[in-house]
């Protein structure tokens, strides 16, 4: 993809509304590549947070004054915003949880502890999230279900024919993650849903990695379920988001239970209240969805499709540089609409520890370590790995920097 691709995106423009970006350690100027983990928060979410906590700081759903008048209403708007932003049917579609692993934690325990049995299977993939991995080999256990993963090949795609091999009448979940965060894939995830319905099996999508890069609409994909969070969006720590069908969540028990997910309560029995409250007890994260619907602004404002643009851009040119080296390996699939924005590496001989350590001192910011995918790596026979990943504030020359430093490591350990 040539410079010119990339205009659209005003890059410069963008970065000032990150002050974090501005900072520098012994000299050199941040380059920050830890996107996958958790991205920067942009001036206007930061501003409407601390709005919400100057001017309208209150609690929801439960007093009639002023300014819990208003706090409902900008959480309830949070919502209504989220589910704009992803295609749902409305705010009964959108519960805020803490993040994309409380997501996959409620689907598991509403749905999975009390349907899933012995005989039935949950099938997941060899590049899922702890989050989900974890989640669902553990309410397995609980049940007697199986679980079973479908393949990936040797170029880091997931194996399709595998997966239709795997899917069967028995098939009760598939729980796929979107966009791999240490292959950096993205799935056919509309495929698998579709093969998932043809066995009468749900669907959950980990979209952690999907939703802050690229236009996501859970309607056209048809899953069942589908979680993100808030932070690796450009928006706050503390908020994530479960979708669900609604006619699929009217029929779910709550995960947790307390104020503010009633109807009635007598010391005998309690009744519900709807949807997407049922799920949410407790106090909750008001000013986080404020800033999430913030965040969500920001993003529609630059285009979710020049989001997607440019990381790809960035990533297809991470690729190629690091592709250079004969001693870097580069996982999942070559650049392309197959790629997402993060690339995941190994230099020959440097662990991955290490190399990060020294990118740091350059000030170049990198994750290194399983990506809590430990049977992904175990597969790649690696028991770490570097990844760089990208977000609409990073450029070419920040690409550079990270490739300076590579070579450094490679003089520093040859
Ligand atoms: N699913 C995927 C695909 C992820 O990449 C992550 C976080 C999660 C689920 C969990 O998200 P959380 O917000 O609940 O923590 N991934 C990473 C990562 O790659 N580095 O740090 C966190």
């Amino acid at each position: 993809m040539s410079q010119q691709d990339l205009e659209p995106l005003d890059v410069e423009g963008i970065r000032e509304d990150f002050p974090i970006l501005d900072r520098s350690f012994d000299g050199e100027r941040l380059v920050y590549l830890d996107n996958a983990a958790t991205t920067h928060t942009p001036e206007p979410v930061v501003e409407a947070m601390s709005d919400y906590y100057r001017r309208y700081n209150s609690n929801v759903h439960r007093g009639i004054h002023h300014l819990s008048q208003e706090a409902s209403i900008a959480y309830e708007e949070a919502h209504d915003r989220v589910a704009e932003f992803v295609g749902a049917d409305g705010r009964e579609e959108i519960i805020f949880t803490k993040n994309t692993t409380e997501a996959e934690n409620l689907i598991a325990y509403s749905w999975g502890l009390n349907e899933l049995g012995p005989g039935d299977e949950v099938v997941l993939t060899e590049m899922e999230h702890h989050a989900s991995l974890v989640t669902w080999q553990q309410i397995a256990r609980r049940t007697g279900a199986d679980v079973k993963y479908v393949r990936i090949t040797e170029d880091g795609r997931l194996d399709v024919d595998h997966a239709r091999e795997c899917i069967t009448d028995d098939t009760a979940m598939v729980s796929a993650v979107h966009v791999s965060n240490t292959l950096g894939t993205v799935n056919p995830v509309s495929e698998l849903v579709d093969i998932a319905h043809d066995h009468g099996a749900l669907a959950f999508i980990d979209g952690a990695q999907a939703v802050p890069n690229r236009p996501v609409d859970v309607n056209a994909i048809d899953a069942d379920f589908y979680a993100f969070s808030g932070h690796k969006m450009a928006g706050p720590t503390g908020i994530g988001v479960c979708y669900g069908k609604r006619e699929l969540l009217e029929g779910l028990a709550p995960y947790l239970y307390g104020g503010g997910m009633i109807r009635k309560v007598t010391f005998e029995e309690s009744t519900w209240a709807e949807l997407p409250w049922r799920f949410e007890p407790g106090t909750p994260p008001i000013a986080e969805a404020v800033g999430l619907h913030a965040a969500v602004d920001y993003l529609e404002g630059i285009g979710m499709e020049r989001v997607r643009e440019h990381e790809e851009g960035i990533a297809a040119y991470a690729y190629e540089r690091l592709a250079e080296f004969d001693d870097v390996e580069i996982y999942g699939p070559e650049p392309g609409p197959e790629r997402g924005g993060l690339v995941g590496f190994n230099l020959e001989s440097v662990h991955a520890h290490d190399l990060a350590s020294i990118m740091n001192d350059h000030a170049v910011a990198i994750r290194a370590g399983d990506h809590c995918t430990q049977p992904l790596h175990d597969k790649l026979g690696v028991a770490a790995s570097a990844r760089a990943s990208f977000y609409v504030y990073n450029t070419r020359e920040e690409v550079d920097k990270l490739v300076e430093a590579v070579e450094d490591a490679r003089d520093l350990f040859a």
